[in-house]
């Protein structure tokens, strides 16, 4: 049986999704880039998956890239540098952002490189409070990828996203929480229940509205204002046509809290 690279479970209306490479904190190789792709296709299409979480086995979120396999340490060839990132993390970017389903991420340990940036890619990260995050890129002398030079700037401004990435320095979760770089920080104990309460209850949400919503941020990135008024009044178009709109509208008027199905 090939090894689970990547833990799945679906519970509650939850993919639950865990890296699971912990003695190399699980750094990614192409496998595992590759079984994380088709775990998020499969939560993408399965209806009983309506929130996702997505953690690190052991000690660590990730340490990015496997840099044993980009360059074996017997000097023998290793994987070019351009295909992982065609192969493993712009796919990947790409289906975290265009997923139409909430992803919470529980960094529960480090997250550097590739790892930081789809962490942070995420809909909702939560960290451990011994967490943290490493632009480590600069420190082996590339530039940052995954989404970072996007993602970055636009959460914590040019100034900041200069310093962690042209730096390199470790940065504590509690710090990321002050200068807005992720959502919430708990106790390392706490967190993965935490992340399971927010996840659940974003799973018993109305999903279309959510996914719709995500959308409408993200476009917003690179849109103006009358571009995204007439998005949002096309997506409210969709909403407004979904059960879950007129049984929220139904509950609200029968005084009673209302039972989305996602739909
Ligand atoms: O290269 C390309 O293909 C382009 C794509 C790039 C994307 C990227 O992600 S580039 C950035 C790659 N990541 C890094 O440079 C981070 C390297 N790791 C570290 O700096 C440190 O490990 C950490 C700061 C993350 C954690 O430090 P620490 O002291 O807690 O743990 P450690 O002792 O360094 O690591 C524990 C083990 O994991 C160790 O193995 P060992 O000695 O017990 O057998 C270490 O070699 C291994 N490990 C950690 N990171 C990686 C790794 N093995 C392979 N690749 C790693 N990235």
């Amino acid at each position: 049986m090939a090894t689970e690279l990547i833990q799945r479970e679906v519970r509650d209306g939850v993919g639950f999704l865990t890296l699971n490479r912990p003695d190399v904190l699980n750094s990614f190789n192409r496998a595992m880039a590759l079984e994380l792709q088709a775990a998020l296709d499969d939560c993408a299409k399965r209806g009983d998956v309506r929130a996702l979480l997505l953690t690190g086995a052991g000690r660590a979120f990730s340490a990015g890239q496997d840099l044993a396999e980009v360059m074996p340490p017997d000097g023998s060839p290793g994987v070019e540098v351009t295909e992982v990132i065609a192969e493993s993390y712009n796919p990947l970017v790409r289906r975290i952002a265009a997923l139409e389903k909430p992803i919470v991420c529980a960094v529960n340990g480090v997250a550097a490189g590739a790892g930081a940036n789809l962490a942070l890619a995420c809909d909702f990260v939560l960290a451990a409070k011994n967490a943290s995050f490493i632009q480590a890129f600069v420190n082996i002398g590339l530039v940052p990828d995954s989404g970072g030079t996007f993602t970055l700037p636009r959460l914590v401004g040019m100034a900041r996203a200069k310093a962690l990435t042209m730096l390199g320095d470790r940065l504590p979760a509690e710090q990321a929480l002050a200068m807005g770089l992720i959502y919430a920080v708990h106790e390392p104990d706490q967190l993965l229940a935490e992340c399971g309460k927010l996840a659940t209850r974003l799973a018993q949400m109305p999903t279309l509205a959510l996914g719709l919503t995500k959308r409408a941020l993200h476009a917003s990135l690179d849109s103006d204002l009358e571009r995204a008024l007439e998005l949002e009044r096309a997506l409210q178009g969709i909403a407004s046509k979904s059960h879950d709109y007129s049984e929220g509208v139904k509950a609200f008027q029968e005084k009673r809290k209302p039972k989305f199905a996602g739909r």
